[in-house]
């Protein structure tokens, strides 16, 4: 079991990960990106595999060609944990900060 975000934690979340969003009826947050093409929206999801697999949490997530949607939660807390804080952010880290696609 995973402790799930504390409250003073998640009134945070908007300034410290800005490019998230809270998803509609769950406990979970969304980022959508946008790349030149295929080809880099497929880098992309395999550098964040790569992080994923390491700190073993590991993301829901959606391609669609140039498009990458996806969706963070920790399934063993039932709703946000810290892995998700640090996991959104080491993806932004990999997307060129929270403002990039
Ligand atoms: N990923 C996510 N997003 N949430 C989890 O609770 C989770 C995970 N749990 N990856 C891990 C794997 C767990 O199921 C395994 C057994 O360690």
């Amino acid at each position: 079991m995973v402790e799930p975000l504390s409250p003073a934690r998640r009134s945070e979340l908007s300034s410290l990960l800005p490019s998230w969003t809270p998803v509609e009826g769950r406990d979970a947050i969304r980022r959508r990106f946008r790349f030149a093409d295929f080809n880099a929206a497929f880098g992309f999801m395999t550098r964040v595999a790569l992080l994923a697999e390491k700190a073993d949490h590991h993301p829901e997530w959606s391609n669609v060609w140039n498009r990458v949607e996806i969706v963070l939660t920790t399934h063993d807390a039932g709703g946000l944990s810290e892995r998700d804080v640090a996991l959104a952010a080491a993806i932004d880290s990999l997307a060129g900060g929270p403002d990039a696609s």
